[in-house]
């Protein structure tokens, strides 16, 4: 093949020796990174659209983990991601003095393109390592600023691997032999990206909660064994309200006849328990065996539509759980539960004592503590 001569560099363009700036490695990264780019996008659509679903759409309460497992995938491989991300990127820099800096409007637009792609990717990774870090260090709001970036990222990640493909074609797919230092490499970030993801998963994945040493939450640390998010001095939800004797749980709304339980009262009518593990938006789970009234009886009870929606209100006053909806397919399911225990125990207060919202298949941001009011719309 007959190659045009390069431009002339001017001697300020500094030269990049090593072969790990290759073309072959930035290919090979960059498959790893498509690939954990989309699943991160896949699920976290359906994160978000599990919280904000349109009209159209009511998810399933089974498989009962399920978003145990896309959320954990998706905080815990976007941590993996990390080291991937960090390779590619000191692998390519040298592009950053490519000489002359754009051959054509095509290529300069290709070239603001990877700056945008780099950008977002960086945004989304450290946003969200800050948010499940508790440091609300940014500005604005985490989820809607994160959530529209992800369009970004992966606007620009599709017109990137487009691009590339014939690249990653002739680089990748024709050439099944290596060099030693590159597979080194390759084998090395794979390797840091692995330590991440294995000392990260015990946060929703119990046998290995042990070596969870970088998860900020563990199954098993908590009173009752289950960890919690938030805690009721946090909400503001003091002992003496939860106990108070006139505490009462009431079901008003669109209902034949309103109902309102003591606590005895609730204690007395038929339990059932239920494995369900809360499942946080922030990638942790714990499961745990959870005891109550099925939140259909007290429906039927109620006396309630079968399409009916159902609004919880919880004791705390401020905040953005202090309510969530519950589906009809959800409310219909026999293991979504109002709790009065977990593992055996009166719930502790930090738990939502007097009673909770347990339900399957639900972000942890949902399962409402310290319901006091059922509504029904
Ligand atoms: C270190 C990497 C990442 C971490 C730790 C992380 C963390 C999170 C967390 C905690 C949420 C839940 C937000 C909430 O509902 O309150 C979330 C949602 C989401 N993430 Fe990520 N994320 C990462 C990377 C990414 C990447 C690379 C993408 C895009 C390709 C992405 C796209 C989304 C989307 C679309 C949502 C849904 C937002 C919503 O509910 O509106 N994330 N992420
Ligand atoms: N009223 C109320 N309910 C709430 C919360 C809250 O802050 N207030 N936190 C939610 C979140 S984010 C999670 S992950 C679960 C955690 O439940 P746990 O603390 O019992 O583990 O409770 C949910 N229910
Ligand atoms: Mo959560």
């Amino acid at each position: 093949m007959v190659r045009r001569a390069e431009p002339l560099t001017p001697s300020y363009v500094p030269r990049f020796k090593s072969r790990l700036h290759d073309e072959r490695v930035a290919a090979w990264l960059g498959i790893w990174l498509g690939v954990a780019f989309t699943s991160a996008f896949v699920t976290g659509l359906i994160s978000h659209f599990m919280q904000q679903p349109p009209g159209w759409l009511m998810w399933p309460s089974r498989p009962v983990n399920l978003y145990r497992v896309t959320q954990g995938l998706h905080v815990i491989g976007g941590l993996a991601t990390i080291p991937l991300l960090l390779a590619k990127m000191w692998t390519v820099y040298p592009r950053l003095f490519q000489w002359p800096p754009v051959r054509s409007v095509g290529h300069a637009v290709e070239r603001a393109l990877i700056f945008v792609l780099v950008g977002a990717a960086l945004f989304q990774v450290v946003t969200g390592l800050l948010n499940i870090s508790y440091w609300y260090a940014f500005p604005f709001f985490f989820t809607s600023a994160h959530y529209w970036t992800a369009y970004i990222l992966v606007g620009a990640l599709v017109i990137h691997v487009v691009n590339k493909w014939p690249k990653v074609h002739r680089t990748v797919m024709k050439h099944p032999e290596d060099g030693l230092n590159r597979r080194g490499f390759l084998l090395g970030v794979a390797a840091a990206s692995g330590t991440v993801a294995v000392t990260m998963v015990g946060e929703a994945f119990s046998p290995l909660a042990k070596v969870a040493l970088l998860a900020p939450r563990r199954p098993g640390v908590g009173p009752q064994g289950v960890p919690v998010n938030r805690s009721a001095y946090a909400a503001g939800v003091s002992l003496a309200a939860a106990n108070d004797p006139a505490w009462r749980l009431q079901v008003t709304g669109r209902v034949q006849r309103e109902l309102s339980f003591s606590l005895e009262e609730l204690q007395a009518l038929p339990s059932h328990s239920a494995r369900l593990p809360i499942a946080c938006v922030e990638g942790w789970s714990a499961g745990a065996t959870w005891q109550g009234i099925r939140l259909r009886d007290l429906l039927h009870m109620a006396g309630v539509a079968e399409d009916a929606r159902v609004r919880l209100i919880s004791m705390e006053v401020r905040g953005i759980f202090r309510t969530s909806w519950v589906s009809s397919r959800h409310w219909h399911d026999p293991l979504t539960l109002l709790a009065l225990s977990v593992n055996g125990e009166t719930l502790d207060l930090d738990h939502g004592f007097p009673c909770r919202l347990i339900a399957p298949n639900r972000p942890g941001v949902h399962q409402t503590k310290w319901v006091r009011q059922v509504i029904v719309v």
